[in-house]
């Protein structure tokens, strides 16, 4: 038994071995390339380091609509310095999926990022200085609901205006979808290990029984995470709630319009502001429901580089 144990042991410690080479051949060959690069131009200080040319000047975006994807493109047009750059956008998986290989790989990347998000707990990234301030400084999560529902649904109305949370919570939430959960599974678990908060969102509120109710999100991973923790403690008070996932401007609209309850996405006062511009008449703020958010340029911590500035123009 012992002897038998004992082959597989190191056949498994021999498997892991070959990984382990195996990984470090591949991280060797990529750094060996990047400082390669850099040497070609001259001494390898951070300065001379061309991410530029080694990312063919590209920003990886995420949904054309969303507000810092919208930053970005100004970024590009206010730094000089980013001449000949440009933001691709796809989705924010997409995005997600991209930033974890160019990791894998010890490659240059930069994304268009935000905070609370579960990358930051998985991977050492760090935020490019933006002296320009054209990303915002520190924002708010805010809840924005349809005119008239205080009226028609006061314990709906109630629930939402009482909700908020912090950067932390919503980030327990997003690691454990990332993780593999369900999102309405991992909305369940946090409210069941936190039912204080929850209590304090339904404070004064009288259960009801199958009121209709249709928050509306964008499918980032903050938005996921919350709008499934709302939706999942209004059901559990006898709501009947459907969430629907959208584009950020058709999010905003259907609140402005009155065609759903309300949503809890509204980033302020940059990364939204000119979609509250626009809506801001014919909706009702109701605050923020987390403090503390952030958006910009984020690449990894092995990237020689601090800010948007030292960044160089395309050939
Ligand atoms: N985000 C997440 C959104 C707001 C929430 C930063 C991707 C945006 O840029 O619009």
């Amino acid at each position: 038994m012992f002897k038998f144990d004992w082959k597989r042991l190191s056949v498994a410690a021999g498997l892991s071995l070959t990984l382990v080479a195996a990984g470090c051949g591949s991280s060797d060959e990529g750094s060996e390339g990047t400082s390669g690069d850099s040497n070609e131009g001259g001494e390898s200080t951070s300065e001379e380091v061309n991410y530029g040319e080694e990312m063919n000047y590209e920003i990886t975006g995420i949904e054309a609509g969303a507000g810092v994807v919208k930053a970005a493109q100004s970024a590009v047009k206010e730094y000089e310095n980013l001449a000949g750059w440009e933001v691709s956008t796809s989705s924010s998986g997409a995005m997600a999926t991209a930033l974890g290989q160019a990791v894998e790989n010890e490659e240059p990347i930069i994304v268009t990022g935000w905070t609370p998000h579960w990358k930051f707990a998985k991977y050492d990234l760090k935020y490019l200085e933006d002296p320009k301030e054209v990303f915002g400084g520190e924002e708010q999560i805010k809840t924005m609901v349809r005119k008239g529902l205080k009226e028609e649904k006061p314990n709906a109305y109630k629930i939402l205006d009482q909700f908020n949370w912090t950067a932390a919570d919503m980030e327990e939430v997003m690691l454990e979808i990332n993780d593999g959960a369900e999102p309405a599974e991992a909305a369940k678990n946090w409210i069941e290990n936190n039912q204080e908060a929850v209590s304090s969102w339904t404070e004064g509120t009288e259960k009801v029984d199958g009121t209709e109710v249709e928050l509306v999100f964008v499918n980032w991973d903050s938005e996921i995470a919350s709008t499934n923790v709302v939706a999942e403690v209004m059901k559990q008070q006898g709501f009947n709630v459907t969430i629907t996932p959208l584009d950020n401007g058709p999010m905003w609209e259907s609140v402005s319009e009155g065609e759903v309850t309300g949503m809890v996405a509204a980033w302020l006062p940059a990364t939204h502001g000119d979609l509250y511009e626009q809506h801001k008449d014919n909706l009702e703020d109701l605050g923020a429901n987390l403090e503390g958010a952030r958006v910009g340029l984020v690449v990894p911590k092995y990237m020689e580089v601090d800010s948007i500035e030292d960044l160089k123009p395309a050939e």
